[in-house]
């Protein structure tokens, strides 16, 4: 019979085969929060569960009577908030929420920000609008409307990385919530152009399609078109609608009204563009689809000869003194890829220009009751990254920085978590863990990643030098730059963990990492393309002669951006160094906190939409893995390290009363009596350890245990048998 209790490291045995049952148990149950020592293990309902979160419960949370020891996001929320109200550990903290796609972090992340803006109107007697909370709730909609879209995995998958920082102010009961600021990371902008079989583009087109107005449409002649090829997964539905006008009040709250008829200006000219095709006649290139073209013309405030040329037209300048020279595309992809760096590139500029008037109104609310210049600001950070991807093909460059992301998240977990073992184990008075062997083979893995010599190292290289290598020469390039690091790397056999080349007749396109959420082939196609990420010059001249006051402001800033970010050195910066850079900043925001972890796992791959009992929706191996990938196996590990059995000395005591000396031991205490079994019982001092709170044990010490027990108990009924028989 397995034990169904809320603390998987206060299961009697640690190991994954029980904390799988254990789960699965909880599961069927409907409860679908556990401990994980510090951490919270959220299991993705798969459904609606509004008692779970309701407003009843959050009051429950909130309320010091009711412990925080139940397993819960909002226990998490309520934790968190005293460790920032009441100074304990860190001044700064932050809860990351980490799984794999669909496993339920963006939703644990948003139940965790409603629960601490709860906490706030509670404070506040008269809530209002402009109150931080309030705009913070709205903004959700508004950037998962922009930035998140329906995958194979995942009908609502956050497609940029996002950390919410909430900025406090004050000490103890009189800590308050004063201002907000939300960092994203990478967007996948390749989806506004290009999307996978059976993917969607991002929310807000089908959402504008579904829901604007008769006239809005005629206007930005959206109307009596057959198809939109960037969105060409059209079944706008009734859901779509809805979250319309989800997106429309939410822009109206954050008193973005404004921004919102040139967000439609902007989609709209997107959908055009991404209809523009490409034929040629007596060496011109020209396009059948003008209508499109005026269209986007039109709305983005240029000329439309001056568009086309741009798409089909490619400006060479040798040096910067040399004049320009300026030669037709090649090819209908040539011209295709330029018209989509402008769809890409127009997305991104306004992505970042609505997050930042979001920031702007995050900002500047009025909870700051002039407590300012008082005290010093507290943040409380919640860290909702994409999740770990592996598709079985066609992984690029955009799921390496996010198996990338993970993979450092999951570096940095194991090391605090060890680091944090290693001290409770002292204060329980037994042997530290030794952290290097662990440790080592992750940390090899991120410098393969990452470093001077390493697979970043490579298609950066290639970027800079643009000397023109194919795909398969850049696969190559990775495969020999890994091989060398592995020569000067002691006492490294080929590793499960290694990234490797797989080894294929045609020239390879393809390498694997083994990541710690399993192996991911990535492919080498159009990955230097996506890593140069480049604007060619003429494209951003021509937007700056925009008539649209939207795209000035959008190039206004961006222009800024452009310039400090795109050189270094006199390089452009590519895709990988600046995401390298921001994980640096993220990870040195993290060291100033105390970090709290969720561990979002999914029951099922296969289910969406879910009409099935709980019971169905469990497999078995596929949680075994998440476990293991995202370290619920290690904590408990560690948390069980060497001594995977542990019960109280009362416990213990009792179970082997007969190994201690009996009569003599009577009157003493629990623990002094397993200190006294295991003096008596020299042999077994390696195998059970008395700590300072409880015991620990292994499974051999167990036996040992039980062995002798039975034998004194045989001796003690065989004396008894002797005696009965010699006086009878
Ligand atoms: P993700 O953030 O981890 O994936 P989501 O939070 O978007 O995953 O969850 C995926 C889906 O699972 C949601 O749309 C809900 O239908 C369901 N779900 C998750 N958690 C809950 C919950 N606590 N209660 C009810 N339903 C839930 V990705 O963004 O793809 O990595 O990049
Ligand atoms: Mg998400």
């Amino acid at each position: 019979m397995h034990e169904n209790i809320e603390d998987l490291t206060h299961l009697k045995k640690l190991d994954s085969s029980t904390v799988l049952q254990c789960l699965q148990s909880r599961y069927k149950q409907k409860q679908f929060y556990t401990w994980a020592g510090p951490t919270l293990v959220a299991l993705n309902p798969l459904k609606d569960v509004p008692d779970l979160y309701s407003k009843r419960m959050m009051h429950l949370f909130a309320h010091e009577s009711f412990t925080y020891k139940t397993p819960h996001i909002f226990a998490l929320g309520q934790r968190t908030l005293r460790h920032l109200q009441w100074g304990l550990g860190k001044t700064h903290q932050a809860i990351v929420v980490n799984g794999e796609s669909g496993a339920g972090k963006t939703c644990n992340a948003l139940y965790l920000l409603s629960f601490l803006a709860a906490m706030e109107t509670n404070n506040n007697e008269v809530p209002n609008s402009s109150n931080i909370e309030v705009l913070l709730c709205q903004s959700n909609p508004l950037l998962e409307a922009l930035g998140n879209a329906q995958t194979l995995k995942n009908e609502n998958s956050s497609r940029f990385g996002k950390l919410i920082r909430l900025v406090y102010l004050g000490e103890g009961a009189s800590t308050q919530l004063v201002s907000a600021h939300i960092e994203t990371y990478l967007l996948e902008s390749t989806r506004v152009a290009r999307q996978a079989a059976g993917e969607r583009n991002f929310h807000i087109f089908y959402q504008m399609l579904a829901g604007l107005s008769d006239s809005l449409k005629t206007e930005l002649e959206l109307k009596d078109v057959p198809i939109w090829e960037i969105a060409s997964e059209r079944d706008c539905n009734a859901v779509d609608e809805a979250q319309f006008h989800a997106t429309v009040a939410a822009l109206e709250k954050l008193s973005l009204e404004d921004t919102a008829n040139q967000l439609w200006k902007l989609l709209a000219a997107l959908l055009h563009l991404g209809n523009i095709k490409f034929t040629v006649t007596q060496e011109t290139w020209t396009t059948n689809q003008r209508h499109h073209l005026e269209s986007a013309a039109r709305l983005l405030g240029l000329n439309s000869n001056e568009l086309f040329q741009v798409f089909t037209v490619r400006n060479f300048q040798a040096g910067t003194k040399s004049p320009a020279v300026v030669r037709p595309c090649s090819s209908q992809n040539e011209c295709a890829a330029r018209r989509d760096t402008l769809i890409k590139l127009l997305y991104r500029m306004m992505f970042d220009t609505v997050l930042e008037s979001v920031n702007e109104k995050l900002q500047h609310t009025n909870n700051d009751q002039g407590q300012g210049h008082l005290f010093t600001p507290k943040y409380l950070c919640i860290l909702d990254l994409y999740g770990f991807e592996s598709f079985q093909y066609g992984n690029s460059l955009e799921q390496l920085c996010i198996n990338y992301a993970n993979e450092r998240l999951q570096y940095y977990f194991t090391i605090n978590y060890l680091k944090e073992q290693q001290v409770h184990l002292a204060n329980e008075g037994l042997n530290s863990i030794d952290l290097d062997e662990n440790v080592l083979d992750k940390h090899n893995l991120i410098s393969f990643l990452d470093g001077p010599v390493s697979v970043f190292g490579v298609l950066n290289e290639e970027c800079y030098l643009n000397r023109g290598c194919d795909d398969s020469q850049v696969c190559i390039r990775i495969q020999s730059s890994l091989n060398e690091r592995t020569k000067g790397v002691r006492s490294m056999p080929p590793s499960p963990r290694m990234p490797r080349v797989s080894r294929t007749k045609a020239p390879p396109v393809e390498f694997a990492i083994s990541h710690y959420a399993g192996l991911v082939s990535y492919s080498t196609v159009a990955m230097l393309d996506k890593n140069r990420d480049q604007v060619p010059g003429e494209m951003m001249s021509l937007l700056s002669k925009s008539k649209s006051p939207f795209i000035k402001l959008l190039l206004g800033k961006d222009a800024l951006i452009f310039n400090a970010t795109h050189t270094m050195n006199g390089r452009r910066h590519t895709v990988l160094a600046k995401f390298k850079n921001s994980l640096d900043n993220l990870m040195r925001i993290l060291n100033a906190c105390d970090v709290h972890y969720v561990r979002c796992i999914r029951p099922s791959v296969s289910e969406i939409h879910y009409t099935s009992s709980p019971s169905q929706r469990w497999d078995q191996d596929y949680v075994d893995a998440q476990l293991k990938a995202c370290g619920v196996i290690d904590t408990i590990k560690v948390s069980s390290f060497g001594y995977p059995i542990r019960m109280s000395h009362e416990e213990f005591a009792t179970r082997y009363q007969y190994l201690s000396s009996s009569r003599r031991d009577r009157n003493l205490d629990a623990k002094e009596i397993c200190r006294r079994i295991s003096e008596n019982y020299p042999q077994m001092a390696s195998e059970v350890r008395v700590g300072n709170s409880q015991m620990y044990a292994t499974e051999k010490g167990i036996e040992m245990a039980e062995r002798w027990k039975l034998q004194v108990r045989n001796q003690a009924a065989s004396i008894v048998q002797r005696w009965w028989r010699e006086h009878l």
